[in-house]
C-alpha cells in the first residue's frame, strides 16, 4: 500500500485605464461588461418577495489625487428576524437564508457574485499569461512510488496535464507498463476522481472508490485484476470509509451512512451521523452486506476496520472527531466459526478516547502500535493481546524529545520504516522490529517524504522526496542487500525552471507570546531586501496537520515572474512539534494561530522582505478561517487575502455535514465557555469597518465550490454578504471584496488539473491586479 497519498493598505486603487470596456466571456457564457465607463445594468429581480435583489454596479469615486473606484456589490436581503440566542446573548444571522443551497435566492446570489468576480478576474492582464506559463511548466511527468500487490507492480502516473493520474500495472520492475485504471475515462471534464482503493491480499481483486465533482461521497466498485474485468458489485452511501479485505479475498470492510432525506450528491448540507461498519461479500448485493459495528447511542462515532498483516484479526479504530485519539477494539476472525455474519464480538482493548493507537503490525498476539499515550511526540509500544494490562505494555521505540514520529510501516518481515519530522523536515529511518534498535538513517535533503511503499511481505521500499525546489525524487532500496543503499529510481526535472536560481531558508520568529515559530522563506537568489517585494504568506494552523515543504509550480511562477517571496509559517495548531504544538493552537488557545500568522507578516516586514501593502495571505479550509480572522483582526497588515473553502461561521459549523467532528479543535457554541472563545474570532461575527481613518480591508477573494460537502459553501456566502454589506459600502474601501463559487468542484481532493490551473491563475491574477504587480519575463 502506498502509505502517503496525495494528498495569502494602503493606497492601492483601481487604475481605470487598466480596464478596457469590452464584451467579455464568463467561462463559456457571454456577459456584457461595460464597466468602468458604465455600470452593468441590474438584472431583473429574481424573487418577488425581495429577499434578494441583484445590482452588480461599479462606482467611480474621485479622491484627492487619484481616481479610485469602489464596488457596489450584489444586494442581498437582510432578514432581521433571524436571531439566535446563545446562553442569553442574542446574535443576529441576517443571511441565514443563504444556508439553503437549493433556494432560488441562494442560487441567484451565487450567480450574481460570480458575475461581478469573473469579469474582474478576466480583465486582469496577468491572468492569461499566468495560465499560459502554468500550463507550460505544470506539464511535466508526475510519478508515484511503485508498490507491489500480489506478483505485480503498480504506480500512478500523470503525463503532465491529464486531469486525473492513471494507475499502471507492470509484471516486473522492468516489464512493460499497461494502463490498469484510467479515471480520465470516467468523465469528459475529469470531475470523477479515484478516492481510495484496496487490493485483496493475493492482488487478484481491486476495490476502488470514485467521487464526483469533488464531493466526499464515494461509490465503491470492484475489478478482477488479471482481466481488468469490472465486477457488478457497487457500494453506495460511502463516506470517510475504510477499505480492508479479509485475506481470504471473500470481501471487504467499509463504512457507509444511513439513507437520508433529499439528495446526497455533495451539494446538500445535512449532518453526517450514525456511520456504520459493513462487510461486503464479493458477488452479493449491497443490501445483503453484513453489519459489523454500529453505535446507536454515539451518533458521532466512526469506526474504521483494518485487517492485521497476518489476516487473523480485524482491528476497529473508533474516532468521534478529528483529535489524534481513538478507541481500539479487535476481533479474532479465525475464531468466528461461521465467518462474518453479524455484529462482531469486539474485544475492547482500549475503550476510552485518551490517546491514539495506530496498528503497525503484530507477531502472533504481540501487537505494535504507534501511540501518543504519555508521549505527545509519539512512540512505538508492544501490547500482548493475551496480557493487555497497561503496566505490561513494552516501549519498543521511545518518544523523541523533539522530533515527531509521523508514520511507521513494517517491511521485510523484521524491519520498521520510521518517518520523523525534525524542525518541519522529514527524516526516514530503518529499525529492527524485534528489538527496536536503529539500523539506518536514509540520506535525505531538506524537504518532505510524500510517498512510501513497502509491506511486511516485501523485501524492498520505495520512497518519494519533494521540496520547494524539487518536484520529486523516488528512491528504491533493496532490503536484502545488507548495505541498505538506496538508489535513485526516478528523478523528475521541470524544463524551463532552474532550481539553482532560488534559495530556501528556514527562520524562527517570535510570536506575540514569545514562542518561536518556524517559517520557510523561498525566493530568487539575487533579490535586495528593501521591503519592495510582494510576499505570499501561507498557513493552516490546525488539526495536528503539519505543513511541510512541497513543490508548487504556481508559487514558483509567482517568484519568477511576479518577483515574489514565498513564506510558509508553521503556526501552532498544526502537528509540527507533536500534540503539544497542536494543543497550543486549539480551543481556548485558537487565537495563538492568528497571532502567529500576524507575527509572520510583521517579521517579513521587519526583515525588509516586503511591506504590509504587498503581503498576500492565503489558506484553505481551517486556513481559510485563519485568513479571514486575520483580515478582520489586522486589516492594515495585508494587501490581499485569499481564503479558500474557509470555515467562517464558528457558531454554527457543527450543524452541517461533518462539521461536528471539528469541535475537537474549535469547541462548540452549545457550550457557554466555548461560545465565548468562538464569538471573539468567528470571521462572520467580527467584521467591522476599520476605525482609523484611511484604513481599509485588504483586497479579498473568497473561493468555494458547489459540491464542497466538507466545508459547505454557506460559510463563504454568509461571510462575503456580511463583508460587502458592512465594509464594502465604506468610502475608504477601494480594495475589492469578491467571491468566486466554482461548479462541479468540492473541497479540493480529486480536483482535475484543468480546474487547478484555472484556480491558481485566478488567484495570482487577483494578487497581481490588486497589488499592482508587473509580469517579469
Ligand atoms: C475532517 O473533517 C475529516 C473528516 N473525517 C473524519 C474523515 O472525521 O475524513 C473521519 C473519521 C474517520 C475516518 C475518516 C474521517 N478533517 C480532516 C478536517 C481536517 C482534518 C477538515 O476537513 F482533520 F484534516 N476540516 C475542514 C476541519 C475544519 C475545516
Amino acid at each position: 500500500m502506498t502509505k502517503l497519498s496525495g494528498i495569502y493598505a494602503a493606497s492601492y486603487c483601481f487604475r481605470l485605464l487598466l480596464i478596457p470596456p469590452t464584451r467579455r466571456t464568463v467561462r463559456g457564457s457571454s456577459l456584457v461588461c461595460l464597466f468602468p465607463l458604465a455600470p452593468v445594468p441590474a438584472r431583473p429581480t429574481v424573487h418577488p418577495s425581495a429577499v434578494y435583489r441583484l445590482s452588480p454596479v461599479v462606482h467611480s469615486l474621485r479622491s484627492a489625487s487619484t481616481m479610485k473606484q469602489s464596488f457596489e456589490y450584489p444586494e442581498a436581503a437582510r432578514d432581521d428576524t433571524a436571531v439566535d440566542n446563545y446562553h442569553g446573548e442574542t446574535i443576529s444571522d441576517p443571511y441565514r437564508w443563504l444556508e439553503d443551497p437549493d433556494s432560488e435566492q441562494t442560487k441567484a446570489f451565487v450567480e450574481a457574485q460570480n458575475k461581478v468576480t469573473m469579469p474582474f478576474l478576466e480583465q486582469c492582464p496577468v491572468r492569461g499569461v499566468f495560465k499560459e506559463r502554468m500550463t507550460e511548466l505544470y506539464d511535466y511527468p508526475k510519478y508515484s512510488c511503485h508498490f507491489k500487490k500480489g506478483n505485480r507492480y503498480f504506480y500512478f502516473y500523470n503525463s503532465g496535464l491529464q486531469n486525473q493520474r492513471v494507475l499502471y500495472v507492470q509484471d516486473s520492475l522492468d516489464g512493460e507498463p499497461r494502463i490498469f485504471l484510467d479515471p480520465n475515462t470516467f468523465s469528459e471534464d475529469g470531475t470523477v476522481a479515484l478516492r481510495g482503493y484496496a487490493f485483496s491480499e493475493d492482488g487478484e481483486y481491486f476495490a476502488y472508490g470514485l467521487s464526483e465533482s469533488g464531493s466526499d461521497w464515494v461509490t465503491i466498485k470492484f475489478m478482477k485484476v488479471s482481466s481488468r474485468e469490472e465486477l457488478p458489485d457497487i457500494l453506495k452511501r460511502v463516506k470517510f470509509s475504510c477499505m480492508s479485505w479479509t485475506h481470504d479475498g471473500v470481501g471487504v470492510f467499509y463504512n457507509c451512512y444511513p439513507e437520508q432525506d433529499g439528495k446526497s450528491d455533495g451539494t446538500e448540507t445535512s449532518t453526517n451521523l450514525h456511520q456504520k461498519l459493513f462487510y461486503h461479500v464479493l458477488g452479493t448485493d449491497q443490501s445483503k452486506d453484513v453489519l459489523c459495528a454500529e453505535f446507536p447511542d454515539e451518533p458521532k462515532w466512526m469506526g474504521g476496520a483494518e485487517v492485521s498483516d497476518d489476516g487473523k484479526y480485524v482491528l476497529l479504530s473508533i474516532r468521534e472527531g478529528c483529535d489524534p485519539v481513538n478507541r481500539l477494539w479487535y476481533c479474532d476472525l479465525h475464531a468466528q466459526p461461521n465467518g462474518i455474519t453479524g455484529i462482531l464480538p469486539w474485544v475492547k482493548l482500549i475503550d476510552n478516547f485518551d490517546a491514539e493507537y495506530e496498528y503497525i503490525t503484530n507477531e502472533g498476539t504481540v501487537f505494535t502500535f504507534k501511540t501518543n499515550r504519555h508521549a505527545p511526540n509519539y512512540k512505538l509500544i508492544n501490547i500482548d493481546f493475551n496480557d493487555p494490562d497497561e503496566v505490561k505494555w513494552k516501549e519498543l521505540v521511545p518518544e523523541h524529545n523533539k522530533d515527531v514520529l509521523e508514520w511507521v510501516s513494517c517491511v521485510h518481515a523484521k524491519h520498521l520504516a520510521l518517518c520523523y519530522l525534525h524542525d518541519v523536515k522529514n527524516i526516514l529511518q530503518l529499525y529492527d522490529l524485534a528489538s527496536g534498535t536503529h539500523l539506518k538513517t536514509f540520506p535525505l535533503d531538506v524537504g518532505s517524504i510524500v510517498g512510501y511503499s513497502g509491506q511486511k511481505k516485501d523485501s524492498e521500499i520505495f520512497y518519494q522526496f519533494t521540496s520547494f525546489l524539487s518536484p520529486g525524487i523516488i528512491y528504491h532500496c533493496d532490503l536484502t542487500n545488507s548495505a541498505l543503499e538506496p538508489r535513485v529510481f526516478r528523478e523528475v526535472t521541470v524544463k524551463g525552471f532552474n532550481p539553482s536560481d532560488y534559495q530556501t531558508i528556514q527562520v524562527f520568529y517570535p510570536s506575540k507570546d514569545g514562542t518561536e515559530i518556524p517559517m520557510f522563506i523561498v525566493h530568487k537568489k539575487d533579490i535586495k531586501l528593501d521591503g519592495s517585494h510582494p510576499a505570499f504568506l501561507y498557513g493552516y494552523g490546525g488539526f495536528n496537520i503539519s505543513i511541510t515543504p512541497s513543490y508548487s509550480v504556481s508559487r514558483l511562477i509567482f517568484m519568477r515572474n511576479l518577483g515574489g517571496i514565498l513564506a510558509i509559517a508553521n503556526i501552532r495548531g498544526g502537528g509540527e512539534y507533536g500534540e503539544n504544538w497542536h494543543k497550543a493552537g486549539i480551543l481556548a488557545n485558537k487565537q495563538n494561530c492568528f497571532d502567529d500568522f500576524q507575527c509572520a507578516a510583521e517579521y517579513l516586514i521587519k526583515e525588509k522582505y516586503t511591506s504590509a501593502r504587498k503581503i498576500t495571505i492565503n489558506g484553505g479550509s481551517n486556513g481559510g478561517l485563519l485568513v479571514a480572522s486575520c483580515a478582520n483582526q489586522r486589516p492594515d497588515l495585508f494587501g490581499c487575502a485569499i481564503a479558500q473553502v474557509g470555515v467562517m461561521d464558528m457558531l454554527k459549523f457543527h450543524k452541517f455535514t461533518i462539521g461536528h467532528a471539528w469541535t475537537t479543535d474549535y469547541g462548540c457554541s452549545d457550550n457557554k465557555e466555548h461560545f465565548e472563545w468562538l464569538r471573539k474570532y468567528s470571521p462572520l461575527h467580527n467584521i467591522k469597518v476599520p476605525e482609523e481613518n484611511g484604513k481599509q480591508y485588504p483586497a479579498m477573494l473568497l473561493l468555494t465550490a458547489d459540491h464542497d460537502d466538507r466545508v459547505v459553501p454557506l460559510h463563504s456566502l454568509k461571510f462575503i454578504a456580511t463583508l460587502q454589506h458592512v465594509v464594502g459600502r465604506s468610502s475608504n474601501q477601494t480594495n475589492p471584496l469578491l467571491i468566486y463559487v466554482d461548479t462541479k468542484a468540492g473541497h479540493g481532493a480529486g480536483k482535475p488539473t484543468a480546474k487547478v490551473i484555472e484556480e491558481v491563475s485566478d488567484m495570482f491574477a487577483f494578487i497581481a491586479q490588486c497589488l499592482g504587480l508587473k509580469w517579469i519575463e
